[in-house]
């Protein structure tokens, strides 16, 4: 594990207002290790801040090698993105801690928890509470499928703003606005502005991101950090792209 703590290394990237920029890597999606060792190296030339690992859905468990990989190549954190308890690996260095905000299943605000937490403490993770909201960026995803959750609606702001603003005096220290892995759209800028300024919490965005103006309107809107899994799986050169938007503006 490394020494540092991840939920102090994304606040410091929000207050010195750089442009955070994480890579996803769904281990179902990268079964292939060379796909997924090369993904890996184009991030960590880039220094990109974190790596989510996980997904809603796991078929087969690739979830270790992820983690051995990324230590074995880079110094770069990797935080789980758990889909369930079944995902929660010794290997990461964090866990986001995810409250599925944005839905009313009892099971995905408490219930997986409860599940969770003794294995979380028995393998010593740092846990990072984090209202999840799900959005409805224009097709049905895995995420709000396998939740079994509505998620919010596109052009819906002020609910996504009122949504994180009860979640964070409920004492949510992270918020996560996710159009779903895959998804047609990103989240609109309407939304994550609404968002920015309804919360003090560090803000994640994802979902729909494969071009560096899609990348900028986020950023411009108010992420603090974003998340860019299936653009990468294409074409992971885009990197490269997306860090030139990332670091004109840090
Ligand atoms: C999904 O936000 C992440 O939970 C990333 O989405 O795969 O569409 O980049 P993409």
């Amino acid at each position: 594990m490394l020494l540092v703590n991840i939920y102090n290394h994304i606040t410091s990237i929000q207050s010195a207002k750089k442009r955070g920029l994480a890579v996803l890597l769904d281990p179902d999606k990268l079964g292939d290790s060379e796909r997924r060792k090369h993904i890996i190296s184009m991030a960590a030339k880039c220094g990109v801040d974190l790596f989510l690992v996980g997904g809603s859905l796991m078929t087969e468990d690739h979830l270790n090698a992820c983690f051995n990989d990324i230590k074995a190549l880079t110094s770069i954190p990797s935080v789980l993105f758990p889909g369930s308890p079944i995902q929660l690996r010794k290997g990461a260095d964090a866990v986001l801690f995810l409250s599925l905000i944005s839905g009313r299943n009892a099971e995905l605000l408490i219930g997986q928890h409860v599940i969770a937490a003794p294995l979380i403490k028995q393998y010593g993770l740092e846990t990072i509470s984090t209202g999840y909201m799900l959005v409805d960026c224009g097709k049905s995803t895995t995420a709000s499928y396998i939740s079994g959750t509505q998620p919010l609606p596109y052009d819906k702001p002020e609910i996504a703003a009122a949504t994180a603003l009860a979640a964070e005096m409920l004492g949510q220290k992270m918020f996560y606005l996710d159009g779903g892995s895959g998804a047609a759209k990103p989240v609109s800028a309407e939304m994550i502005s609404a968002v920015r300024q309804s919360v003090y919490a560090p803000l994640v965005v994802g979902g729909g991101i494969k071009t560096p103006e899609q990348a900028d309107a986020a950023y411009a809107a108010g992420a603090d950090l974003i998340v860019i899994g299936t653009a990468f799986e294409e074409n992971p050169d885009l990197i490269f792209d997306i860090n030139a938007v990332r670091a004109s503006n840090s």
